[in-house]
């Protein structure tokens, strides 16, 4: 098993106590982690207001979920740098060393770093006039991979009824077309080596204030409000 020591961890992370350029792998999601080591990682600010998605997904479920969850998520990922004092790592390549991180620190960096960079990705995925269906390539590539945008949105909706308990559905970009997977808890495609263009929170607090246990309900509200232009620049950069 690798043992990292904080020296190791700077050099993976190519970094020093400065700020980081992450990658672009991951468009959009990708933060520059601050220099301030005590708290490196950062709640991004909603893209915009808690009642944007309304009637959708109220206000205050997004309230408590991207202050309180989201908020949690990432206090708990810097506790645990901090007390560990090893140097951050940013956010997308942190989901893909998780197996390569000290056993003391790991099952909280799956959790509580899966939960920051899902929700940081998730976030984003949902806009004020989107729903509808996606245009280019990305129709395409649903077209191609799942006979039409409504047998797509049956697979995804059913892998996100179809999870037990808390997690997440995808869509992947696989070695041939467009898959659908889902997740346990706040692990995502990406702990694979996978790259995810879209997620959906399933977990019960995304959902519960407004649609309480019905989350078939949930998912077939969230279509009216998915951001396809997020969607597509994630497919465009996943098969560069
Ligand atoms: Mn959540």
């Amino acid at each position: 098993m690798q043992h990292w020591t904080r020296r190791d961890l700077l050099r993976a992370a190519g970094v020093g106590a400065a700020a980081v350029v992450l990658g672009p792998t991951i468009p959009a999601v990708a933060r520059a982690v601050e220099a301030d080591e005590k708290a490196p990682y950062t709640l991004p600010k909603l893209p915009y207001a808690f009642d944007a998605l309304e009637p959708h997904i109220d206000a205050r479920t997004m309230q408590i979920h991207h202050d309180l969850h989201h908020g949690a998520y990432v206090k708990n990922l810097n506790d645990i740098f901090q007390k560990a004092k090893l140097a951050a790592i940013p956010l997308d390549e942190l989901m893909t060393k998780i197996a390569t991180l000290p056993m003391a620190i790991r099952v909280g960096v799956r959790n509580n770093g899966g939960g920051h960079f899902n929700h940081s990705m998730f976030w984003q995925q949902m806009a004020k006039d989107g729903g509808g269906e996606p245009k280019g390539e990305l129709a395409k590539a649903i077209d191609a991979s799942f006979g039409s945008f409504a047998k797509f949105q049956d697979t995804f909706s059913k892998a996100g009824l179809g999870r037990f308990g808390s997690g997440w559905a995808w869509v992947v970009v696989g070695p041939e077309k467009l898959e659908v997977v889902s997740s346990a808890n706040q692990d995502n495609p990406f702990m694979t080596g996978k790259k995810a263009i879209l997620g959906l929170d399933v977990w019960e607090h995304a959902y519960y204030l407004k649609y309480q246990n019905r989350r078939g309900e949930y998912i077939k509200a969230w279509w009216n409000v998915v951001n396809w232009k997020d969607v597509a620049e994630r497919y465009a950069a996943a098969k560069k």
